[in-house]
């Protein structure tokens, strides 16, 4: 199985920790052409969109949709759980971030340069924010119960990329008491850091060039 990835997309880092969970190594490349927008990446990829896998003649694109393939072909460990109502809050919590949180967090790359945040834009990260918090389990410390599941993929790049732009900005979102813990939680797991350990590294990469003066 091949995952075409690109560095900076959270949405890959996600596919990436669902994998690093169920210990499955594949193989992972670059878009050919170099970017996902050639037209040799859209050859195989007909959405255009990363990432994307191939298992053999199959292709698939979107984060979650390949979340949910991997969960079914490497069924161990189970990555979602058993009840219907768990399982649908796993759901619920991956379009609050895929639908809500990222894309007013991806609103922001566009603000770097400038080092100022849009009017308004802390107060609707916020309020996301709130939301997600309230939707995550009582006991914790994982999105939904004691191990980590699909539920927690999306979530890790996407608080690095906040982290990373707090200083800049000069901003602290309020992270509610099940956030925190389960932040806490996610990077004291050893597959999470394995990914997103690099992807900090990129994202402050990609900040300092952004903000330097050539
Ligand atoms: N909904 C997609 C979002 C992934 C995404 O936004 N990827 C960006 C690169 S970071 C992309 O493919 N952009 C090209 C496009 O949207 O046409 C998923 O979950 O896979």
């Amino acid at each position: 199985m091949i995952l075409y990835a690109v560095p900076l997309s959270s949405y890959c880092a996600k596919v990436r920790l669902c994998l690093a969970l169920k210990g499955r190594t594949i193989d992972v490349r670059e878009p050919p052409g170099g970017t996902y927008r050639s037209a040799e990446y859209r050859a195989i990829v007909p959405s255009g969109t990363i990432p994307a896998i191939v298992d053999g003649d199959f292709v698939l694109a979107e984060s979650d949709t390949i979340l949910e393939y991997l969960e079914e072909v490497f069924p161990d460990p189970q990555l979602l759980p058993v009840d219907p109502k768990a399982r649908a809050r796993a759901r619920l919590l991956g379009r609050l971030h895929d639908l809500h949180l990222e894309p007013r967090v991806r609103a922001l790359f566009a603000d770097v340069q400038a080092g100022r945040m849009a009017g308004g834009a802390a107060a609707a990260i916020q309020a996301k924010l709130d939301a997600i918090e309230a939707n995550l389990d009582a006991e914790g410390p994982f999105a939904i119960g004691s191990r980590p599941g699909l539920a927690d993929c999306a979530y890790p790049a996407t608080f690095a990329i906040i982290e990373a732009f707090m200083p800049l900005f000069d901003w602290k979102p309020d992270f509610g008491r099940r956030t925190l813990r389960w932040q806490a939680a996610s990077r004291a797991h050893p597959a999470f850091e394995t990914v997103i350990g690099p992807y900090r590294a990129t994202v402050a990469e990609w900040i300092r060039a952004r903000r330097s003066p050539n």
